[in-house]
């Protein structure tokens, strides 16, 4: 055993002191009371008793520590390597480096199967037919960006559930700028004999659904002018709030950096909660590595892919496997 000894004028300081330093593995064998000269101040000794185990213990700890020093040093190295390494990969797949970081894709020699796993692990593909909703008609509300495609995809996603499904559908406008601009809808309406309403109101917005007696689905088309006025959407946001139930699905282009989806989607997913997702002119993106990022980063659910304007056909609905394909991730 190794004897110390721990000098302070403040008993409690003094144990605080052996605390501090040698934890519980110091013994306390004897407590003095104690003056420099005969007149001078007191102060006390402790005689603290350390297993020489314990000593020994910390200088294996210490060594350890040493080593994992070493080994993280080496770690960093090797990553400042990579960097070159992950700039090209980054450059040919259109990943950000950071998530070829997270997913842990370099270095490691098989990067695509790495990556593939971590997307394929935050990606989901749902279908709008499989939403369970407990209410009918099943109310579906496509909100985004002016001119991303919504009131198009509304029409393609109609169409669809028409041709492919045998299920009828409902539109309905949201204009909340008393523009009028519903023709675009009315036409869609016309052509696949679909009825179209206009609500200028809130509380117009429950009792219109009961004008679609036959519609299985009811889009709600939003418009706006400047997407940035924050105002628009609370007073969307107003009119359904009079539904009883509904779904958001936020349609975003795929042709926007991943930073400006990100910001797209904050500012909707502010006032509606976001859980759905469709992408829009796949066909005009240079790819869509960024939007996957996007759609997994924030585990979306994805509806369909939109790729022309050509109503109803330019609708995929894809899964995993083609998502996957798309951005070169194929088994
Ligand atoms: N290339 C391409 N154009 C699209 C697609 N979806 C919509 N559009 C076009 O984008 C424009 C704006 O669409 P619109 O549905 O009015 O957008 P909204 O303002 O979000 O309702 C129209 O000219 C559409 O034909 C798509 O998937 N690909
Ligand atoms: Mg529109």
């Amino acid at each position: 055993m190794e004897v110390i000894k721990v000098k302070d004028t403040d008993i409690q300081s003094a144990l605080d002191i052996v605390k501090r330093q040698y934890g519980s593995d110091a013994m306390i064998l004897e407590i003095r009371k104690k003056r420099k000269y005969v007149f001078g101040p007191s102060y006390y000794e402790l005689l603290i008793g350390i297993e020489q185990s314990s000593v020994k213990g910390n200088l294996d700890n210490l060594e350890s520590l040493e080593k994992a020093i070493k080994r993280l040093d080496a770690a960093v190295s090797a990553l400042a390597v990579k960097e070159d390494e992950l700039d090209a990969l980054s450059r040919q797949t259109g990943f950000s480096k950071d998530i070829l970081v997270k997913a842990r894709a370099v270095p490691t020699e098989d990067w695509k199967s790495t990556l593939r796993q971590y997307l394929s692990g935050k990606l989901e593909f749902v279908r709008l037919e499989s939403i369970k909703f407990q209410t009918f008609p099943k109310v579906v509300v496509l909100l985004g960006p002016t001119g991303v495609g919504k009131t198009t995809t509304a029409a393609k996603l109609a169409g669809y559930l028409l041709l492919e499904k045998n299920v009828s559908s409902g539109f309905v406008t949201i204009d909340t700028f008393r523009a009028g601009a519903v023709e675009q809808t009315k036409l869609f309406g016309r052509a696949m004999n679909l009825p179209v309403e206009v609500v200028r109101r809130p509380h117009q917005m429950q009792k219109v659904l009961a004008k679609f007696p036959d519609a299985h689905y009811v889009f709600v088309d939003t418009i706006g002018r400047n997407p940035k006025e924050i105002g628009k959407l609370t007073e969307i946001k107003m009119y359904l709030d009079e539904l009883e139930e509904w779904i958001p699905v936020l349609c975003l282009n795929a042709g926007l950096r991943k930073e400006e989806m990100q910001k797209a989607f904050e500012y909707f997913n502010k006032v509606f909660h976001i859980e759905y997702f469709i992408l829009t002119k796949v066909d005009e993106a240079e790819g869509i590595s960024s939007a996957v990022e996007f759609m997994a980063e924030n585990r979306l659910k994805t509806l369909a892919l939109t790729d022309g304007q050509n109503v109803p056909d330019d609708l995929l609905f894809p899964d995993m496997e083609n998502v996957l394909g798309m951005v070169g991730l194929s088994l």
